[in-house]
């Protein structure tokens, strides 16, 4: 019984800290192939459940099981293996680049590979994505050159951005990549705004917000899920919890809602969970909602359940807030050795051309990053020109400005 009179604080508290023996226990996992699969203009308030179970299509076994199987054909399926493969390969070369004080900061993708190359396969072109720093997979998937990727982490001379973002804030209007804010959470009321113009304009593209987990707790998200279900913007919403933000667990920005797709529920969004470890599954729920969009049926949120295995950043040390072993102990696996199986299963792969492809990856990656280092890193080589920091920024530069270019003499 609660005590009378005395109040008590409550702050959630995660499962275990470090030292301790890590628990998913509380992670209810349904079988592969057992959530269903409705209509696109489904009455949301008919699956109400798909916000609290988890779409999953890969099984133990390596299968591809129930309702929402069977959308690639082996080739999409070993090019989106690829593309996995490429992203954590990336990963490794820059994080170590940072090591080597090429660049200034570096944040990985490790463990959510599957979660933006399998949802960049669901967009059209034209689309345009609102991403975070987690979503480099929607590059990679879409053939962005890595050399420009890696350009713009050493902000040397051939970076795109000339230096004026961080290093792995990357923009492509072509490639539906929309310029990243640090300011977490803002790409979702740009991403709703976007789609609505794109509504008001009768055009037939659509947009992708992302947002991770620790995030939603901005107002920004809730106020874009008002815009959103007002206006049935053609928007797919897209939540990335990877369990912690930073040093921060979900269940604090989570609170008492179950799950963070359960968050739509209350806006009338149709809102789902999906294994984000899982290609298929994370493929076939973006398909279903871009589908939906694209029909004026409005706005999808999904949640990707999945697991920052490594740091949040360069900057960061997990092993003070969480045990060492825990990203072994996730129940969900490893996105690249998931369909890895599946497609060893489905006899189109095998070990040895994994270990093949492998070398063949980290060798495309090495070359790029070569080319990337003839145009120079942080501290040596070709720098962007003071001149750049003065121009692309306004269409006509302001006086106090032409000002200080005088003065600077560039
Ligand atoms: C508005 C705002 N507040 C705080 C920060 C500092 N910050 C950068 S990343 C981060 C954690 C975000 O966690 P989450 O949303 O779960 O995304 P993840 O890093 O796990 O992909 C924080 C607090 C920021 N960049 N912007
Ligand atoms: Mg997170």
């Amino acid at each position: 019984m609660a005590d009378a009179g005395m109040l008590r604080f409550h702050v959630p508290e995660p499962e275990v800290r470090p030292g301790g023996t890590p628990d998913f226990s509380d992670v209810t996992i349904p079988k592969a192939g057992s959530v269903p699969r409705p209509e696109i203009d489904v009455d949301p308030r008919d699956i109400r459940d798909l916000a609290f179970s988890i779409i999953r299509v890969l099984n133990r076994a390596g299968e591809a099981v129930g309702p929402w199987a069977g959308l690639l054909s082996d080739d999409e399926l070993l090019e989106g293996l690829r593309h996995m493969m490429t992203l954590r390969s990336f990963d490794a070369r820059m994080q170590m680049a940072q090591r080597q004080g090429k660049t200034s900061f570096y944040m990985q993708h490790l463990g959510e590979e599957a979660v933006s190359c399998a949802f960049r396969k669901a967009l059209a072109p034209g689309d345009m994505n609102f991403p975070t720093y987690r979503q480099a997979g929607l590059l990679i998937a879409d053939g962005y050159p890595m050399v420009t990727m890696m350009n713009q982490i050493y902000s040397n001379q051939a970076d795109p951005l000339k230096g004026r973002q961080l290093p792995i804030m990357y923009s492509s209007k072509e490639h539906g990549f929309f310029s990243i804010s640090g300011n977490l959470a803002t790409q979702y009321i740009q991403a709703v705004g976007w789609a609505m113009a794109s509504a008001i304009s009768n055009d037939s593209k659509i947009a992708a917000a992302w947002i991770g987990d620790g995030s939603t707790a901005e107002s920004d998200f809730h106020s874009a899920l008002v815009f959103a279900s007002t206006y049935k913007a053609p928007v797919v919403l897209n939540v990335v919890n990877n369990q912690w933000a930073i040093s921060t667990f979900q269940g604090i920005a989570r609170g008492g809602s179950g799950t963070f797709a359960a968050r739509g529920l209350g806006f009338g969004i149709p809102s789902l969970r999906v294994d984000g470890n899982d290609y298929l599954a994370v493929h076939a729920v973006a398909k279903w909602a871009a589908e939906r969009a694209r029909k004026n049926l409005g706005p999808t949120l999904v949640e990707y359940v999945t697991y920052r295995v490594g740091a949040h950043s360069s900057s960061d040390d997990p092993s003070a807030y969480r045990p060492k072993a825990e990203s072994d102990a996730w129940p969900l696996g490893d996105p690249i050795v998931r369909l890895k199986n599946h497609l060893i299963q489905r006899g189109v792969w095998s070990d040895e051309r994994h270990t093949q492809a492998e070398a063949e990856i980290l060798e495309t990656v090495i070359a790029a990053q070569r080319e990337a280092e003839r145009h120079g890193t942080l501290h040596a080589g070709g720098k962007p020109s003071t001149r750049d920091m003065f121009e692309g920024v306004y269409g006509e530069m302001p006086p106090h400005l032409r000002r200080q270019r005088q003065q600077a003499g560039v």
